[in-house]
């Protein structure tokens, strides 16, 4: 191999560093070489035995990469890099998903333009993720705030605008006062603040652009049974989009023409109604209120205005209401039960009206405890007919009671057989129901891809022409902070333009995009990153998508991930993709606390690799992460064991070091090998193998530890086979590349290897070298059948006497006498007498 650059001859580093492992300059060393020698690049023409192992892109919301990075990438890259050993071409790319709000806030916060701090922060997450030494294929890398690319995130949303799958309205959204701006349902969390400034968020009425996810409710449910994610994720997906199967039952209004319709998933309770409930926002409340009512209920309406739906969803929220004055009957009894208007029911979920039964809903149940309403029993346990004292709802199927002809019917079959009842009479009907709302995606912020969309008091609004895309969104303003609309509304070079339909005076859309929307097609431009005139290639995409396995945090269940499947899905639709599941494989990183905390910046225990790179260098700082815990269940950061892995990689340097020279001359082989260091080679191999597969990595640097071990005695042997040593050696570099390459490749030249470790197959085990080397050594104690012992082949007896020791039965007989005599007959029965 001929290289440019002189490089210092390594017997001289290690002469220096006797002991110790001059990690810096050997990993600088190589990743200047992997840089030069475009090492990590990959010709995307050929996409025999293909994959595509992606990594979530990188949000740089601050300067630099935090710990957190770190715990994902180091380990995916592992993963990549084995797969790549064992033939696979892969696809590993990195990215930036560098629009949005907190890369925004941060520059906010530091007065500083965010097109400024977001392009730093990249250029140093950068340098920091090319000091990590992952085989990322920066040729491919890309950047969501650019032009280039926000494009065709602009052409995606023309998509959808043209086949009626984007659209806006005007609608109650979600509003954080404190970012100033429209939030997705995806970024409020369960207790009802926003998902990036804790902030309790209100509830807007606005015009909103949305995306029809609705419309693939089924088809995302559906997919979940297709694809290998964690079944935790998928069940958060299944219960986001909720599905709910029930029934409509419309109720008259008595001295009205007007009918609510209720949507429930119990008609067997119908006979319990003892009220009906109107959400506030419900069209039919200013109708039916009564005078003396009025100002008591406009005064509700206002103070349920400000909470958003999630708040409102919250369980153990105090549940309040007023009553409209008005009444409702029950079509199933005539019975006149009043219409209380309660914030606990949603305008946007099912009909936005519901059937009270205290006796059988929780909700019901407390709310008619605060405000002394009737509760009715109408479902039983079982066939008995006692009524119980309630402190709760009975919220199971049971048998129906108080129900007139349906009493003592199942209730589960009494439900279908009430709502049959109303059908036949027209007031109610089967009906489904679903969680899952339209996307907003139109942002009150500057830091976004601008909508293309012209607003034109002729046409109405029209699509940005492709051929004028991008909309550029304007770097040189000033003003670029929140504050209730969009920034670029104020800039008239910006929002002023000609109608593309009918030439008249029109003005822009002012809103951005939100950050998913970027983040909701990347994986499909990175094969395509050399196409400039099309989001993505038709021959391409087909040869390298879907992604074979997607890696990131289990955080984005409800949002990214949902995002992606529905973009897919959209595209699928309309004939652009030959495949409806992005992600093939989901792994998800286990969450790292610190002292038992979430790490974050508030909190103050953020752990910055940077100290760790610059102490003990990346292939230790990935090795000890790897090494710390379970990859997918995640765990406390301590840094203690560091010291332990540099040690490690010190013995490991020292081993190879001593070897080097002395094996010079001489040819690695296996033909004759050491049943015990052959043993543990090929169950090193085994075992580490399938670990990785199963992304497991702790395990496997315990494997590499104990192989190390082994090829350490084994070279004090005195009738050692050098041939068979180097063997090991080499062996155990190509099991190290994955987990430390920088060290792995340095050990592989110093070792006088041709070319690189990386580029070394994985090796294949031999199942009978594992089996074979172990042998069952019988125990007997005074002639008796007492145990057995496991062990190598070869053992003496002092092990396996020991061995024989530890057993309970062996102890027993011996029964603390002295043994007498002992005869072992090699690998096969230890014979004690006492
Ligand atoms: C009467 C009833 C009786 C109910 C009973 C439940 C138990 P899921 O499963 O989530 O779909 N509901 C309907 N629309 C609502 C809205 N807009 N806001 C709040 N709650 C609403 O829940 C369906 C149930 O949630 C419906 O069934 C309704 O209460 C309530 F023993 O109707 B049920
Ligand atoms: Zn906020």
């Amino acid at each position: 191999m001929c290289y440019l650059l002189p490089i210092p001859p390594n017997y001289l580093i290690i002469e220096r560093i006797m002991d110790g492992y001059p990690f810096k300059e050997i990993e600088s060393k190589w990743i200047q070489r992997w840089t030069e020698e475009n090492t990590y690049s990959i010709n995307l023409d050929d996409s025999s035995n293909k994959k595509y192992v992606l990594i979530m892109i990188c949000y740089p919301s601050e300067k630099k990469l935090h710990i957190g990075h770190w715990l994902a990438y180091g380990p995916a890259d592992t993963y990549a890099r084995f797969k790549k050993m064992q033939g696979y071409r892969i696809l590993e790319p990195m990215g930036f998903d560098a629009f949005g709000l907190p890369a925004e806030n941060y520059a906010i916060k530091n007065g500083v333009h965010p097109a400024t701090t977001t392009r730093n922060s990249v250029k140093t997450i950068r340098k920091q993720l090319k000091k990590m030494g992952a085989m990322y294929d920066w040729d491919k890398q890309i950047d969501t705030s650019t032009p280039e690319y926000y494009k065709w995130t602009q052409w995606l949303f023309l998509q959808l605008f043209k086949t009626g799958a984007a659209y806006q309205k005007r609608s109650p959204v979600n509003w954080c006062p404190n970012c100033m701006t429209v939030l997705a349902n995806e970024q409020v969390l369960g207790d009802g603040t926003c998902e990036r400034c804790d902030t309790m968020v209100e509830t807007r009425d606005m015009n909103q652009w949305f995306f029809r996810i609705t419309d693939f409710a089924d088809e995302l449910l559906e997919g979940l049974d297709q694809i290998d994610w964690p079944e935790s994720t998928k069940s958060r997906q299944r219960h986001w989009i909720g599905r709910s199967e029930g029934s409509e039952i419309e109720f008259l209004i008595d001295d009205r023409e007007d009918k609510i319709v209720t949507f429930t998933t119990r008609p067997d309770t119908l006979y319990g109604v003892t009220y009906v409930v109107l959400a506030p926002e419900h069209k039919l409340v200013t109708n039916i209120v009564t005078d003396g009512q009025r100002e008591e209920v406009n005064e509700y309406i206002k103070a349920s205005r400000l909470k958003s739906d999630i708040e409102r969803m919250t369980l153990d929220r105090e549940k309040t209401g007023v009553f409209s004055g008005a009444y409702a009957i029950n079509p199933v009894n005539n019975r006149r039960v009043p219409i209380w208007i309660a914030d606990y029911v949603l305008a946007t979920y099912g009909t936005g009206a519901v059937m009270a039964v205290p006796s059988h809903d929780q909700r019901d149940y407390e709310f008619s405890s605060n405000y002394k309403l009737p509760q009715k029993w109408v479902i039983n346990p079982s066939k008995s007919d006692e009524i119980p004292e309630q402190d709760s709802a009975y919220t199971a199927y049971g048998v129906m009671t108080n129900s007139d002809n349906f009493d003592g019917m199942d209730s589960k079959a009494g439900g279908k057989a009430v709502t049959k009842w109303l059908e036949e009479r027209g007031a109610g009907r089967l009906s489904i129901n679903y969680r899952l709302r339209d996307w907003s995606i139109s942002r009150q912020r500057y830091w976004g891809g601008p909508i293309p969309i012209i607003h034109c008091p002729n046409c109405g609004p029209v699509a940005v022409p492709e051929e004028d895309l991008p909309v550029i969104l304007p770097e040189d303003i000033e003003n670029f902070k929140p504050e209730g609309t969009s920034p670029l509304g104020a800039i008239q070079s910006f929002t002023d333009v000609s109608c593309p339909e009918c030439g008249k005076v029109a003005k822009r859309d002012a809103d951005t995009m939100d950050t998913f929307v970027d983040s909701s097609w990347y994986f499909l431009k990175y094969p395509s990153v050399d196409f400039s005139d099309k989001p993505f290639d038709d021959e391409r995409t087909k040869n390298w998508l879907p992604v074979d396995v997607y890696v990131g945090g289990p955080e984005h269940a409800t949002g990214h991930l949902i995002y992606a499947r529905y973009i897919t899905k959209y595209l699928h639709s309309k004939g652009m993709l030959n495949f409806n599941e992005p992600f093939q494989k989901m792994v998800h990183q286990g969450i790292v606390t610190h002292n038992g905390q979430r790490m974050s910046k508030s909190k103050g225990n953020m752990v910055d690799p940077d100290e760790f790179m610059d102490l003990y260098g990346s292939d230790c700082l990935r090795l000890y992460i790897m090494f710390m815990g379970d990859f997918t269940a995640g765990g406390d950061w301590s840094d203690k064991g560091i010291v332990g892995i540099r040690r490690f990689q010190s013995k490991i340097w020292r081993l190879v070091h001593t070897w080097a020279k002395p094996l010079d001359d001489v040819k690695a082989s296996n033909s004759s090998p050491d049943p015990e260091l052959n043993r543990i080679l090929n169950h090193s191999i085994r075992e580490i193998t399938a670990d990785l597969d199963d992304f497991q990595f702790n395990t496997p640097i315990s494997r590499l530890m104990e192989f190390y071990a082994a090829i350490n005695s084994y070279s004090t042997n005195k009738a050692l086979n050098k041939s068979f040593l180097k063997y090991a050696i080499n062996s155990f570099l190509t099991l190290l590349e994955p987990f430390a390459p920088h060290q792995a490749e340095e050990l592989w030249e110093i070792m006088g290897n041709d070319g690189y470790v990386f580029d070394q197959k994985w090796l294949s085990f031999d199942e009978k070298a594992i089996e074979q080397a172990t042998v069952t050594i019988a125990v007997q104690v005074k002639g008796k059948l007492a145990g057995q012992v496991q062990s190598p082949k070869g053992v003496s007896e002092d092990v396996v006497m020991s061995k024989a020791l530890e057993i309970p039965k062996v102890s027993r007989l011996i029964d603390g006498k002295e043994i007498r005599k002992s005869i072992y007959i090699q690998d096969k029965i230890l014979n004690l007498v006492v």
